[in-house]
């Protein structure tokens, strides 16, 4: 474990009455709900995949060549025939393993959902097109890892729901049939703490090491690691497990756990990892999501030592403006329950048409993006074509609030579990086009941070209510996700005519 006196000082402080104050410390090198990082290389490049949920198209995909600036550069999994969308609140994909190998990127990963399973995706170029999924049946469980011994024999490498393999279990198999070559084996269940999970296995200075995460994904979260001379074991623990944690500690970045391991040009190794920025009264709340975190990692007596000090992320300004003029929507477009698809159908240039018809799960299709800072705005210009448009902040379908619309109101709505209701309203006096708004901003209360919803018309802007934070938070909602910004017309159509997030300065 790596936590310098220096490096919580550098972080945020437990402020006065235990609320935990913003950071300038250990930034995310890609922020906001990008969960369960894997990462490898082809070359210089460096590709990294997260988990998505019930988000569709599924599995963002990112490019660096220094592994602190990341650029999105599609999704993987952008076809219903390789994703169902509408999997349901922290259903659909979970952690994905992604590796260079022969030439090729190969993804695997679980859908939840859908009796699906884990799935193996290849591609020769990793802006896609990505294969059909091909399926391998007989394995429960999550997380698998795909890793091929010296010989060429493929493994796969899993968090095991099998009463006979529980814990981390692994099998032979053909990766372009999905058929498993032998009968599954326990591999390692870890050091006893809760949720041995996400395995990963390296081949490095003549070890398989066996990187998992135990503890459960909340704040006892960690890494361990185990080792053995050939990769179907027999497996052996580290002494000095877990290897790398912030549980029971005051650092700002929390639930941290999850890593893959990568190895440089130059040699030396890197690892990325999950983690939270929770902020607030005790608990704590996060509202991004789980971000993705980067570490360096030396080799001290045979085993892999974290360095969170040896890279420097900047704060990134992830502000954009869209309009809506590109052929193609941008790949931070994604939607809980319809294909974005459903809206590009609809599109002219210069503006997009929601209309209240593109739904997979019975409820209007939500066009949606991920907020990415700890304070921010975004406002959406809209024209109504006789239907009512809403403008979300959401955790999961339970949890959110929104600014909705209609030809002669403007309305704050909350949902916070079985309960919604307006919380604000005003006349509208609009000529049919009004921009819409959402802040969150630093906290006056004792929560994460405040959420402000407003609008602009002729009389300009206006705030319908604020309210803490908490109330659109994962601690309030549980699962596994963060929140996005979505758009829907609830009946009817609309027409968007540009979206602006800012990162607050
Ligand atoms: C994922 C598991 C985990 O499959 O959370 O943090 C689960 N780790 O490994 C969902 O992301």
């Amino acid at each position: 474990m790596t936590i310098s006196a220096d490096s919580l000082d550098k972080g945020s402080q437990q402020a006065e009455g235990g609320a935990l104050a913003i950071g300038t410390g250990l930034q995310p090198v890609i922020a906001g709900f990008h969960p369960d990082p894997t990462i490898c290389r082809a070359g210089d490049d460096y590709y990294l995949a997260t988990s998505s949920f019930e988000y569709f198209p599924g599995v963002p995909l990112f490019h660096s060549r220094d592994l602190v600036t990341w650029e999105l550069i599609g999704n993987i999994l952008d076809r219903p025939s390789q994703l169902p969308p509408g999997a349901g609140d922290s259903r659909g994909i979970f952690a994905p393993t992604l590796r260079y190998h022969d030439n090729r990127f190969w993804l695997i990963t679980t859908d939840v959902s859908h009796g699906r399973g884990h799935m193996i995706v290849t591609a020769a170029d990793p802006t896609g097109p990505w294969s059909e999924p091909v399926f391998i049946d007989g394995v429960p469980g999550i997380d698998p890892d795909i890793a091929w011994d010296s010989d060429g024999t493929c493994y796969v490498t899993w968090c095991s729901n099998d009463p006979a393999t529980k814990g981390i279990a692994q099998a032979a198999v053909d990766p372009d049939k999905g058929v498993l070559l032998e009968t599954p084996r326990l591999l390692w269940t870890g050091t006893g703490l809760a949720w041995p999970e996400a395995p990963h296995l390296y081949h490095a200075r003549g070890w398989w090491y066996l990187v998992i995460a135990e503890g459960g994904t909340e704040r006892g979260h960690c890494v361990s690691v185990a080792r053995s001379r050939d990769i179907t074991g027999p497996f052996e623990g580290a002494g000095h497990n877990p290897i790398f944690s912030h549980r029971s500690t005051r650092h700002p970045v929390q639930n941290v756990g999850h890593a893959d391991l990568v190895q440089r040009p130059d040699g030396e190794w890197a690892a990325v990892y999950l983690g939270t920025r929770p902020r607030g009264v005790t608990p704590h709340f996060h509202v991004n999501g789980r971000e993705t975190f980067l570490a360096g990692v030396d080799w001290t007596d045979g085993w892999p030592v974290f360095d969170e000090s040896r890279f420097s992320a900047r704060p990134y300004d992830h502000s954009f403006v869209e309009d809506f003029r590109s052929s193609r929507l941008h790949p931070r477009w994604v939607s809980p329950n319809a294909a974005p698809d459903a809206f590009r159908a609809h599109e002219s240039s210069g503006a997009i048409r929601l209309s209240a018809d593109a739904s997979e799960r019975g409820e209007p299709g939500m066009l949606a993006f991920r907020t990415r800072d700890q304070t921010w705005s975004v406002t959406a210009k809209v024209a109504l074509d006789g239907g009512t448009f809403r403008l979300a902040l959401r955790l999961d379908t339970r949890h959110w609030c929104s600014v909705d619309v209609d030809r002669d109101s403007v309305r704050a709505r909350l949902r916070i579990g079985p309960v919604e209701t307006d919380v604000a309203s005003a006349e509208l006096d609009a000529d049919g086009s009004v921009t819409l708004c959402i802040e969150a901003r630093e906290p006056l209360t004792d929560g994460p941070d405040d959420i402000v919803l407003g609008f602009v018309s002729n009389d300009g802007y206006r705030t319908l209510t604020s309210f803490d934070g908490r109330y659109v938070s994962t601690e309030v909602a549980g699962g596994f996700t963060g929140r996005v910004i979505g758009m829907q017309a609830l009946t009817g159509n609309a027409t968007v005519h540009e979206v602006v997030y800012a990162t607050a300065k």
